[in-house]
């Protein structure tokens, strides 16, 4: 079968979507972090928004791995977008440009970053990628950061990088730059331009106080479900557009990004292609990070313990489904003051209706990884603001009690867990010998996740504790029982 590449679009059928207008156009965006939920959504909505003008063409910079950068070598950077949904869709996308590895192409990507060309920069590097502490603050001791303060001009981090162009912008007197985060972190844009500025202030003060001026860190919320790719995907998308993609990606129908109207310079027409631009994005974020990204971690957990493999498995059980929806309706939706416009009851039905998708395989194990680096935003919050505020918290302690579990299970079947903190969380793991109550006060002072106020507070580690109590019993032969006697 021919590869999809620019000389073979022509073959496309009719029902594959291409936007014409987007393959010949310039550079304008360098983005760190080209994973599937780049490429599945900031690089759609690019490509949509280029049939409206603009040389908003991307430059992808991976940080460590070269395997997108290879496999899309073959086909000029192309890929094909599969919507996984009652009618599938597919969409060839040309808004990426260039894919560059940091560690082998530090000059070019260098350039890039510095070029006037050059007027946002965005990110999707997960939350770990912001080597940030307990508080959302730079964390100084990380090892990326000490290395990058050492080694100024070769750094290995993002917020190290993204410092050494801003010198570098400034030296030339370059047109200011947005930097946009797309990750999942509450006040994402504010969080990053003050790790940068941190991070400036230990390398020159006048920078720092530079890239306060010119540059600006609009804060967003982004929101898709796009499961990893696999050789299936593959198999559908040769079989659908008659052409090889060594890397296509998938992702459920619904799509959204909100983007805080805060912009150092121009920026493709995202407006004309669905994108929200608000002045206060706090609002859609909590709801998104806290309703969505909340649910998804506690459903991960709980339903790895009940046997399940894929969230559609786990929200299709009916006490799963209902201490979820339970979950959502009584306690998260209390936590935060959502937008005017928003219908958060329908907003909460929509997202069970989104894991109900029986088209989409969305693994509960990757959305497991890096539980230390999520909970704080994803189910934390929630608990800290339901405290002040009197409102209960059980069930959303069932999800950090859930977590827990999952920590102490892996260290003793010896699996292994992805996360930034994975030997940390294995070592707390192995000293837990099944003593629940002294396991818990363990495991809650893992200081980088739970903070000392928190765990100090009876109601939270009472809650927790019984939780965990609970969760103990809790195994693929028992679901119903076990888990209606959760609420
Ligand atoms: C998921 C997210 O893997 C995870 O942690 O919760 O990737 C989720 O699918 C996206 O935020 C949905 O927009």
């Amino acid at each position: 079968m021919q590869q999809l590449n620019k000389g073979s679009l022509g073959h496309l059928s009719a029902e594959v979507r291409f936007n014409q207008a987007a393959l010949e156009r310039q550079i304008g965006i360098v983005h760190l972090g080209p994973g599937a939920f780049h490429r599945a959504h900031q690089a759609v909505y690019t490509d949509n928004a280029m049939e409206f003008g603009g040389d908003w063409g991307i430059c992808a910079v991976s940080m460590r791995s070269t395997g997108v950068r290879d496999e899309l070598a073959e086909q000029d950077n192309i890929y094909t977008l599969a919507i996984i949904d009652e009618q599938p869709s597919y969409q060839v996308i040309s808004a990426i440009k260039e894919v560059l590895v940091l560690g082998e192409q530090r000059e070019q990507v260098m350039q890039r970053l510095v070029a006037p060309s050059t007027h946002i920069v965005s990110l999707t590097v997960t939350e770990k990628g912001y080597c940030l502490n307990g508080v959302g603050e730079l964390d100084v001791s990380n090892n990326d950061i000490v290395h990058d303060l050492k080694n100024p001009t070769c750094p290995i981090s993002a917020i190290g990088l993204l410092t050494l162009a801003l010198q570098q912008r400034m030296q030339n007197n370059t047109a200011d730059l947005t930097i946009m985060s797309c990750d999942n972190l509450a006040d994402n844009g504010t969080k990053l331009g003050r790790a940068i500025i941190r991070f400036a202030e230990n390398i020159d003060m006048q920078l720092a106080q530079w890239i306060t001026h010119h540059v600006c860190f609009p804060n967003t919320m982004v929101d898709s479900i796009t499961p990893a790719s696999n050789d299936e995907l593959r198999a559908r998308v040769a079989n659908a557009i008659k052409l090889q993609d060594n890397w296509p990606i998938q992702r459920e129908a619904f799509t959204q990004w909100v983007i805080e109207d805060n912009f150092s310079g121009p920026r493709p027409a995202w407006d004309k292609v669905g994108v929200t631009f608000t002045q206060d994005v706090s609002g859609y974020e909590k709801a998104k990070l806290r309703l969505l990204n909340g649910s998804h971690s506690t459903l991960a957990y709980l339903g790895l313990r009940c046997g399940f493999e894929t969230v559609n498995q786990a929200i299709s059980h009916p006490a799963l489904f209902t201490l979820i929806n339970t979950l959502l309706k009584e306690q998260v939706a209390l936590s935060f003051s959502a937008p005017a416009e928003l219908d958060v009851d329908a907003y909460i039905d929509a997202i069970l209706k989104r894991y109900s998708n029986q088209h989409i395989r969305h693994l509960l194990s990757q959305i497991a990884w890096d539980g230390s680096q999520k909970l704080p935003f994803r189910l934390l919050g929630s608990i800290q603001d339901n405290l002040s505020q009197g409102q209960p918290i059980s069930l959303l302690c069932v999800g950090v009690a859930a977590w827990l579990h999952f920590i102490v299970s892996a260290a003793h079947k010896q699996f292994k867990i992805v996360d930034p903190l994975a030997e940390r969380l294995i070592s707390v793991g192995l000293q837990c010998s099944g003593h629940e109550k002294e396991d818990v006060t363990r495991l809650l002072n893992i200081e980088q996740v739970f903070a000392v106020s928190l765990v100090n507070n009876s109601v939270f580690s009472q809650s927790v504790t019984e939780a965990y109590l609970s969760l103990s019993a809790l195994n693929s032969a028992n679901i119903d029982e076990q888990i209606k006697a959760l609420y």
